[in-house]
């Protein structure tokens, strides 16, 4: 799909889900053994489940970031940043992925519409305040010193971030491209149609084919250590011809 494509693509979007960073350590929530047949995701990933029981919800996040400090970028993640240092267009990268290893594989660009473990907000005043201990202990938030942060993450029922950003990258963008997803949450599983019908090229890299897989115009499947980095050789390549 990308013969005699590439010269005309100046807007990349970019949608990672946790199969990016599979291969780095990190779980995924829907594969055999991921975090959903670990947990109950009503459990520890909605606004009832924190209210029926925070310390349950807290003790969840604070290894899933403490766990952060055992992994590493992958190949994936460095290919995208890359990309990102290279093309000679625009490059946004969305990801659901509440992990930090896109920007420590040297991506800037980078939004995370589902949050981020090292960051914590506050119920009470709303701030959202970096963060990198614990959260079990009931720390007071850095701004109001209320005992009142909960993991910076977005639960189902909840609004994603960034989203009117992340929209109108959709609307203008020439390729869109998921990544390691499973197209089972909404609203990223809706991002391929919003961008097809603006005109978009749709490419899918993913191990398996994704829920929405017969709405991109091709799908690529392999480990994202192996066709991230064969597809950001082969865009670079072909934007200098
Ligand atoms: C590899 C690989 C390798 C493995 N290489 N690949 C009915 C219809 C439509 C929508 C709804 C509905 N009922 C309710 C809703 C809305 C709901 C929703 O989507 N529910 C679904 C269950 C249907 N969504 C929401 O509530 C969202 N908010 C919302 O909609 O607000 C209203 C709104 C309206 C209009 C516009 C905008 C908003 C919020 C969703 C929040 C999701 N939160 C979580 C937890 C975040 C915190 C945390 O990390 O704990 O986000 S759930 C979890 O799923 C996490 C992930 O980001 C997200 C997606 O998972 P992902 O990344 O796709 O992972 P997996 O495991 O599913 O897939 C991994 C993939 O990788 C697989 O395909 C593998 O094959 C592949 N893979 N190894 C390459 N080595």
């Amino acid at each position: 799909m990308l013969d005699g494509l590439m010269a005309q693509v100046e807007r990349i979007v970019i949608l990672t889900g946790a199969g990016i960073s599979a291969e780095s350590g990190i779980d995924t929530f829907r594969d055999a053994g991921g975090l959903w047949e670990q947990h109950r995701v009503e459990d520890v990933a909605t606004p009832e489940g924190f209210a029926r029981n925070p310390d349950l919800v807290l003790a969840f996040y604070d290894m899933r970031r403490a766990a952060l400090a055992d992994v590493a970028p992958n190949p994936a993640h460095r290919a995208l940043a890359r990309l990102e240092r290279e093309f000679p267009g625009e490059v946004l990268l969305v990801t659901q992925n509440v992990d930090d290893l896109h920007e420590r594989g040297g991506s800037a660009n980078v939004l995370h519409m589902h949050g981020a473990l090292k960051s914590a907000l506050c119920t009470a005043c709303e701030t959202r305040s970096p963060w990198l201990e614990s959260l079990g202990a009931r720390p007071p938030c850095p701004v109001c010193q209320a005992p009142s942060l909960r993991p910076d993450v977005v639960w189902f029922g909840e609004m994603p971030y960034e989203m009117a950003r992340i929209y109108r990258a959709l609307e203008s963008c020439d390729l869109f491209v998921s990544i390691g997803t499973s197209g089972a949450v909404y609203p990223a599983a809706g991002f391929v149609a919003e961008a097809r019908s603006n005109g978009a090229r749709c490419l899918e890299l993913n191990l398996e084919p994704s829920e929405g897989s017969r709405l991109f115009h091709e799908t690529r499947l392999g480990p994202a250590s192996v066709v991230v980095p064969a597809w950001v050789e082969e865009v670079l390549s072909r934007a200098e011809d």
